[in-house]
């Protein structure tokens, strides 16, 4: 008898507290619920967009609740946000390092907090790996060996034997820079037939890909035979210049770009571009999928690279997917 009094008594206090059993009571944090705090380092690129946009309907799909701060190309913007979900407790943080270097500061801050940190699409140079729980993002440094790749096989079609390369490079210290510049000089290394005029930064911005290239074509002019871009949107600036002083982009100047954005293939198709190597954005689904192991304190995988392909003038490209960026 007192159990049944005791069962309505806990019901009537259910039902009254407008929840029935097996809900959770207004107010109340639901059992599965998961906030990832994001940093996004700015706007720069329609890369940067598909990116910003994977995350975002992700975090749809995995019913994961998303604050996502746009740094607008600043560090000191994302090392405020990354503060700023200290102070909110979010149950993990993920952010694209717009460098490699400052961040141990800010991380140490959220270790102490006992929030783990996702790196997105960039690393960052640390002594201390425990800052940060897992890398989710491309392998540049193979990014650049898949565009030496593709220059060893054109030079061999060519019959060249002598190609000067000119190089516009993405953010300065930036990782996707350093390891597309590094994998792209390694493997064309000890080949007599390649000589690099120069390098110059465009910090992956179409603008400033179009000034690179005004300022390599003044000063080398017809000398350029390769022009070796770490992104799509400044190359679409190089093109500009290029098609502007007479001269034919994927004929007279071999060109090698690098993300895979639906512009980039396109002119790829029309012969204006040589090489397009995929860089993909579409790395939403494997950060929540990580975010929700460390919030269930589960193992997971310290590095994991999507698979990413290569398109080039060889390639028949006739039944390539729409890109989505
Ligand atoms: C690469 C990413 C780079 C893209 C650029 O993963 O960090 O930043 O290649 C973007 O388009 O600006």
């Amino acid at each position: 008898m007192r159990r049944l009094a005791l069962t309505l008594l806990l019901m009537a206090a259910l039902f009254l507290c407008g929840c029935s059993a097996g809900q959770d009571p207004p107010g109340a944090t639901p059992a599965n619920a998961l906030l990832l705090g994001f940093s996004q380092l700015g706007s720069e690129s329609a890369w940067r967009l598909g990116s910003t946009r994977s995350i975002e309907e992700a975090a749809q799909r995995h019913g994961v609740d998303l604050m996502l701060e746009n740094a607008n190309q600043r560090q000191e913007k994302q090392i405020d946000a990354i503060r700023s979900f200290i102070a909110y407790r979010v149950d993990v943080i993920a952010f694209s390092p717009i460098v490699e270097e400052g961040w141990d500061n800010v991380l140490t801050e959220a270790k102490s907090a006992g929030i783990p940190v996702i790196l997105v699409d960039r690393l960052i140079d640390t002594q201390d790996e425990s800052l940060y729980a897992a890398y989710i993002g491309a392998d540049f440094y193979q990014e650049g060996v898949n565009a030496g790749e593709y220059l060893l096989r054109k030079a061999d079609e060519l019959g060249a034997e002598s190609l000067a390369i000119a190089e516009i490079t993405g953010t300065v210290d930036s990782t996707p820079m350093r390891q597309r510049q590094l994998g792209f000089h390694d493997t064309l290394a000890g080949d007599g037939r390649f000589h690099v005029l120069e390098s110059v930064s465009g910090d992956f911005l179409r603008t400033k890909g179009k000034e690179c290239m005004e300022y390599l074509l003044e000063k080398y002019g017809d000398e350029i035979d390769v022009l070796y871009v770490h992104n799509d949107a400044m190359t679409l600036g190089a093109l500009e210049v290029l098609e502007g002083a007479g001269l034919r982009a994927g004929e007279e100047v071999v060109v090698i770009s690098v993300d895979g954005e639906q512009a980039a293939i396109d002119l790829l198709i029309e012969g204006k571009i040589n090489c397009v190597v995929e860089c993909t954005p579409e790395l939403g689904d494997m950060v929540m999928e990580v975010a929700r192991k460390l919030a269930n304190g589960e193992p997971v995988d310290k590095v994991t690279h999507p698979v990413e392909e290569v398109f080039t003038e060889y390639d028949d490209l006739s039944n390539l997917a729409p890109r989505g960026y």
